[in-house]
């Protein structure tokens, strides 16, 4: 195997996210922040459980001995391979094993992850390699009918700092391409003798939602990573008897740490992967591993919900069913326990920190009707008008919040601290809610410019962008409209000096153009003149209601 070159770069303070001294001191005398790494949840959990089951795929299973072996052996080659500690890789794998096993190596080894969502493209990796300068790219042969590794011949062609690409499955014409079951070299030499990364250290980068044009990304370190996993478990009640079954993509923070797999593997319990989200594939999953927990965005719901009513699966081990991305509406929440017999777990969390829970003995009006609250009694949180006002419990204004998981500032993008963060710290979340005066909140809208998709978050900007290259295209708004399956569906606006084009041909342009299939709108109406605002911007709220 070609080794990676040494001219790129290695870790530099600047990557290591900062809280001001002393509110890390405060959140270290607490406990939330340990001293405490990632990659080394495995051994803990091999010394204290070494039989028990960790991870479950298909036939495949690891007891958490044979999860640390194989993460320790991987993490070797990875090494042999040229990786280091602060290198950044793009991973993008459905959920599948190797994400797990890959994610602990990387951990282990202080790399840095950086979670691709499966559907991304060519515009979305490109970005993701070119801000952090990745050094590897972990794909799929194929999923979901899309050759990933000619996107990856693609991106190593156009990136320099791209040393490695590893395929699970084939690697097809590719030999320089690295066979992800090529990395068990047991004579690597051991990580042991690799410094440990520290727990204040980058450990990963989460895609941010974004409203401004282009992704942003979120570093979150081992200690804080590890802190919202282990609360929120607390909060879900995991034990080593939970089962935790793996829906959503396992890139998404909300599978990963919500409480999700880390919470999982803190508490002992099993990780079981779900390949799909259909009835089918769940149910039989559930009754075969009896899971104890699993996590679902909004429109997942109604089609679990009608599909239990109409095959009946045994579904008796069942205790929690979370839900969250988006908004539930409060007749489906109170359909949840009745129907499929377990407790709802409403789930309000966003890549950047923040995390919302209802506890699994909130009272049912509490559970039905709002999105949980924060997980941490350090969890600082305001509601605030439009000039920044803080507004008493019960009235609706923008959640501001910072706390001991909650980032400070995006990864390497400055320019966004004034947008996005308040002069003392806070994270503008971007969402309208309203404060219970037992603290739990009920999201209600939101100010920033972004169509939540039944939990897939598109930032407008970023397609009204793409949609200008369309040959006639004069300016465009995307804006969300209310659908009953999404929650919310996308609409463009568009201004055209020739014929319009329709949903179909502009999202064959959007394809074309590199973008993830969710982000093209649903609906296209062509419109005379975008409205504008007294102060010039498009009136967004004014092509929203024209619906
Ligand atoms: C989760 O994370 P992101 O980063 O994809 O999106 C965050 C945004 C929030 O700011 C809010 O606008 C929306 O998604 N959201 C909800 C919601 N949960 C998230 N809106 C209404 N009701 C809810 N329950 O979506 C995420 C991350 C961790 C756990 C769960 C969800």
């Amino acid at each position: 195997m070609a080794k990676i070159s040494s001219t790129v770069l290695r870790p530099t303070e600047a990557d290591r996210p900062q809280w001001p001294e002393r509110f890390a001191r405060h959140y270290r005398s607490l406990g939330h922040w340990r001293d405490e790494v990632l990659g080394e949840l495995p051994r803990e959990g091999a010394t204290r459980h070494p039989a028990a089951v960790a991870l479950v795929d298909g036939d495949r299973r690891w007891t958490y001995r044979e999860l640390e072996s194989e993460v320790d052996i991987l993490a070797r080659s990875l090494s042999r391979l040229g990786l280091r500690q602060g290198d950044r890789v793009v991973l993008q794998l459905p959920n599948i094993a190797e994400f797990v096993l890959g994610w602990f190596a990387l951990q282990r080894l202080g790399a840095v992850p950086v979670h691709a969502m499966p559907g991304h493209r060519r515009h979305e990796i490109s970005h993701l390699i070119r801000l952090t300068e990745a050094v590897a790219y972990v794909i799929p042969a194929r999923h979901a009918r899309f050759d990933h590794r000619e996107l990856a011949a693609e991106m190593k062609a156009e990136h320099p700092s791209l040393g490695q690409v590893i395929v699970v499955g084939d690697v097809g014409a590719r030999p320089d391409f690295v066979p992800f079951d090529a990395l068990h070299d047991d004579t690597a030499p051991a990580i042991a003798e690799l410094a440990r990364p520290a727990p204040e250290d980058l450990a990963l980068l989460l895609l941010s939602g974004g409203t401004t044009g282009t992704p942003k990304l979120i570093p979150r370190t081992h200690q804080d990573y590890a802190y919202n996993a282990r609360a929120a478990a607390n909060i879900s009640e995991l034990t080593s008897d939970s089962v935790y079954l793996a829906v959503l993509p396992i890139a998404f923070n909300f599978t990963m740490s919500c409480p999700g797999i880390l919470g999982t593997l803190q508490a002992g319990g099993t990780v079981v992967l779900a390949p799909n989200p259909s009835p089918d594939t769940v149910f039989t999953l559930i009754e075969r591993e009896r899971v104890t927990i699993t996590a679902v965005t909004p429109p997942l719901v109604p089609y679990w919900l009608k599909e239990y009513t109409e095959s009946t699966p045994d579904l008796s081990s069942l205790r929690v069913l979370q839900v969250g991305a988006a908004r539930l509406p409060d007749d489906i929440a109170r359909g949840i326990g009745p129907t499929l017999g377990c407790r709802l777990q409403q789930v309000f969390g966003m890549a950047e920190g923040l995390l919302n829970l209802t506890a699994l003995d909130d009272p049912e009006d509490i559970v039905c009707s709002t999105q949980g609250r924060p997980i941490s009694p350090e969890d600082e949180v305001l509601v605030v008008d439009d000039q920044g006002n803080p507004l008493p419990d019960g009235e609706t204004g923008e959640l501001l919040t910072r706390g001991p998981y909650t980032l400070r500032g995006y990864y390497r993008s400055p320019e966004h601290a004034v947008t996005h963060f308040t002069e003392n710290g806070f994270y503008r979340t971007g969402d309208l809610v309203k404060r219970l005066p037992s603290g739990h909140l009920t999201v209600v809208g939101r100010v920033k410019d972004q169509i939540n998709r039944g939990g897939e978050k598109i930032d407008a900007t970023e397609v009204e962008e793409c949609l200008l290259g369309y040959p006639g295209i004069v300016s465009a708004a995307v804006v969300a409209e209310d659908d009953d399956e999404l929650g919310e569906r996308s609409v463009a606006f568009v201004v055209c000096a020739r014929d319009a084009p329709t949903a179909r041909e502009l999202a064959a342009f959007l394809r074309q153009h590199g973008l993830a299939a969710y982000k093209a709108p649903d609906r296209v109406v062509a419109i005379e003149q975008l409205p504008l605002t007294p102060l010039g911007k498009v009136d967004k709220r004014a092509l929203r209601s024209r619906g």
